[in-house]
């Protein structure tokens, strides 16, 4: 048996492939693509489980973010139609919305008492919404809601615009950014290994077009987040291949704040034979997330996804954001999830705390908010 100690807490494995790569991580050495494919490859989730969590306390101790956000869809027509996905619909299909600007506005006010800090807003690839409809959706809600971060628009939302209106990305993102777009979400990104991409996305951007379009995006001061769809048909090493693509890309931009790893939901979808990941699975991979990708600064398990529990669970696995109230989730439900479409700020504190964690809202960039009964503020 391996045995290192650390103050009180003794790793342990009988996993002999472990043992250097805990060398490395006590000695804050960057991993490798093989030593990636033997954290996914070990049955000894304990053990990376431990590493994950020693460089999450080394980042953050305690604490744990949370934030009060909205998600906003403001239409599922999609001309993609992405095999993994349940919530895009053809234009004149049954389900299919988009919503009047004024309808989008409504959305943003409803559903919830407190102030939320995000609006996440993302949708489909709608063949005939002008460019025009997306800024006017912006200003319109920064016009209103001045408080409010936009977190807005995918990198495969953000290509498609810029095909629609004949700009180039960075024209794109510029306007946008001038509309009131703050910062980017982290969707699209799927799995970047051209094999899987073809079948589980293939009308979408391929990976080096997201990596460009992020890179672009940080370039003109836009942080965004990344994802990785994991669960479905990749291998292990398509995971490594996405995650060292990110991380080079950190190296070089600084730009990306949180990795969200998404489990695969495949009910409604055409992939529905696929089966569910496995809490194992889940676990994992929020745990390999921290390890591997040393330059990101959080790692979000998101509990509409992961679930309440697992989410929770994570926060000991390397995990340090659970996302936010969330208050209306669409295309997890679309695809089968069973959470909640929202959680109150008191149960996600509920929860963190009970992991034994801190909880800390956070506004997007990560900034602490304080509430009062009357007031929120954001300390800069
Ligand atoms: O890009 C779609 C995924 C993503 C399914 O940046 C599916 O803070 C599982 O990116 N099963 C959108 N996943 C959600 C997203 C996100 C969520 C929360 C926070 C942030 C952030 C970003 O959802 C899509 C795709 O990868 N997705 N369909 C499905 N059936």
């Amino acid at each position: 048996m391996i045995k290192w100690m650390r103050d009180i807490h003794p790793f342990q494995t009988d996993a002999p492939s472990l043992e250097p790569i805990c060398a490395k991580v006590l000695a804050s050495e960057r991993l490798n693509a093989d030593d990636a494919l033997a954290l996914y490859r070990t049955g000894d989730i304990l053990a990376v489980g431990w590493m994950a969590n020693y460089v999450r306390e080394r980042m953050h101790g305690d604490n744990t973010y949370f934030n009060v956000n909205r998600h906003i869809n403001p239409t599922n027509v999609c001309v993609a139609a992405c095999r993994l996905c349940a919530f895009g619909r053809k234009k004149d299909a049954p389900g299919a919305y988009t919503m009047a600007l004024e309808e989008a506005f409504e959305t943003a006010a409803s559903g919830y008492s407190e102030a939320v800090t995000e609006f996440h807003i993302v949708g489909g690839l709608h063949p005939d919404l002008p460019f025009q409809y997306f800024l006017d959706l912006c200003s319109g809600l920064k016009q209103r809601f001045p408080q409010v971060h936009l977190k807005a628009f995918t990198m495969v939302e953000i290509a498609y615009l810029s095909k629609r209106a004949k700009l180039s990305i960075h024209e794109t993102l510029e306007q946008l950014k001038a509309s009131g777009v703050d910062s980017l979400p982290g969707g699209g990104a799927e799995i970047f290994a051209d094999r899987v991409r073809h079948i589980i996305c293939d009308h979408k951007i391929d990976g080096d077009q997201w990596l460009e379009t992020a890179r672009l995006a940080h370039q003109i001061g836009l942080k965004s987040n990344a994802t990785m769809l994991y669960g479905h048909i990749e291998n292990d090493e398509d995971r490594v291949d996405h995650l060292l693509k990110l991380r080079a890309l950190q190296d070089e931009t600084g730009g990306f704040q949180t990795f969200i790893p998404l489990a695969f939901h495949p009910d409604n979808t055409p992939l529905q034979h696929l089966p569910k990941t496995t809490g194992m699975l889940d676990i994992k991979q929020i745990a390999v997330s921290r390890l591997v990708l040393d330059n990101f600064p959080h790692i979000k398990s998101y509990w509409q996804m992961m679930t309440a529990k697992i989410a929770q669970i994570s926060l000991r696995f390397g995990a340090d954001d659970m996302d936010g109230t969330v208050i209306e989730e669409k295309i997890y439900h679309d695809a089968g999830a069973t959470t909640p479409q929202g959680m109150r700020r008191e149960e996600l504190e509920r929860l963190i705390r009970a992991a034994g964690r801190i909880p800390i809202e956070r506004d997007t960039l990560y900034r602490p908010v304080t509430r009062t009964e009357t007031s929120v503020t954001v300390a800069v």
